[in-house]
């Protein structure tokens, strides 16, 4: 059998011989704890350093633990090497390539067309309210002046549950919920999903989107709602569009009129003159239904459709394009 001495030496040359040969990090822990751990083979020695003669005894431990830090040093060479080759690129990756692009999403055309006109009316002090889609006949015609027997209420037009409920034809029910909970003044629009049975083409789609506008408070004017008809316009479209007021027809407004938009400064040639919303001043019937005196209030309202707008904005020629989620229409906004 060897002396200690000379086990001592050995250990070193082949301690760094079995760390050489474990190439990997497993490998190389489980070479660790042969020497290093608790039943390894340095706490081994060390413990027969207590018997070994008294007057070799400092020799001997100085010895140790020279060897027990060459040991230590060649595990941590060792160690440093599998890191590195670990963690080094591949020989094959090429850093010039060009990286892998986001694609980032987008909001809808639609979207943009109502954050856009929702932007303009809050900067005129209007708040945004939004209600239920699905509606019933006080807060949809009765409350908005519209008889019993008025077309729009018909089957053909309107999409009824078995209830009795129906699917809202305008957003102006919201204006009516919040007259029936709030006291003037009040200056809100309300944007939203409208259903109407219309079959559906190019330019109809039996649901498409609103935003509906009413100011109410003492001494309201038809010259409020022109002044901001036109600053509306020109926000959205451009200090040259220019809107003239039509005589028409709502139950619900009176006088009412059609809102007519200047086709040159849209862009668009062929027609001098392009029906882009409608408006009016609130009808007393419409107040009375909500217990506001007509004697003291009066307001203006409005209302037109988002998918028309952004028709109009981008020269967009069928409304189904904005359903279909065909990237290659949504990508171009
Ligand atoms: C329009 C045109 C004219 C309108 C009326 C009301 C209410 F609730 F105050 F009576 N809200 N919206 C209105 C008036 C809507 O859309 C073409």
């Amino acid at each position: 059998m060897h002396s200690l001495e000379q086990r001592f030496r050995d250990l070193a040359a082949q301690a760094a011989a079995d760390f050489a040969a474990a190439n990997d990090a497993s490998r190389l822990e489980t070479a660790r704890a042969r020497y290093f751990g608790r039943q390894g083979i340095l706490p081994d020695l060390m413990k027969q350093l207590g018997s070994a003669p008294a007057d070799q005894r400092g020799a001997l431990g100085r010895l140790a633990n020279e060897v027990k830090a060459a040991v230590a040093a060649a595990l941590e060479k060792r160690h440093a090497e599998i890191d590195r080759k670990t963690t080094a690129a591949p020989a094959d990756l090429d850093l010039t390539l060009p990286g892998r692009s986001h694609r980032p999403g987008r909001r809808h055309p639609l979207t943009q067309t109502l954050d856009r006109i929702v932007e303009v009316f809050r900067g005129l002090g209007f708040a945004v309210i939004e209600g239920p889609e699905i509606e019933d006949n006080w807060h949809c015609f009765d409350a908005l002046n519209t008889p019993a027997d008025h077309p729009a209420r018909d089957l053909q037009d309107t999409l009824y549950l078995k209830d009795g409920r129906l699917l809202r034809t305008q957003t102006s029910t919201v204006q009516i919920r919040v007259m029936e909970s709030h006291a003037p003044p009040i200056r809100i629009v309300a944007p939203g999903r409208v259903f109407r049975r219309d079959e559906v083409d190019a330019t109809h789609s039996a649901c498409f989107h609103q935003i509906e506008g009413l100011y109410v408070d003492e001494g309201v004017s038809v010259a409020d709602l022109k002044g901001a008809v036109d600053h509306f316009f020109r926000a959205l479209l451009g200090p040259r569009a220019k809107t003239r007021l039509r005589p028409h027809f709502f139950p619900y407004t009176e006088p009412s009129f059609e809102i007519d938009c200047a086709a040159d400064a849209l862009g668009i040639r062929g027609k001098e003159w392009l029906e882009i919303a409608g408006c009016g001043m609130v009808d007393p019937n419409v107040f009375k239904a909500v217990n506001y005196d007509p004697e003291r209030w009066t307001g203006f309202a409005f209302g037109m459709g988002i998918e028309r707008l952004a028709m109009i904005l981008h020269g967009i020629d069928d409304i189904r394009l904005f359903y279909q989620n065909d990237l290659r229409f949504l990508r171009q906004f």
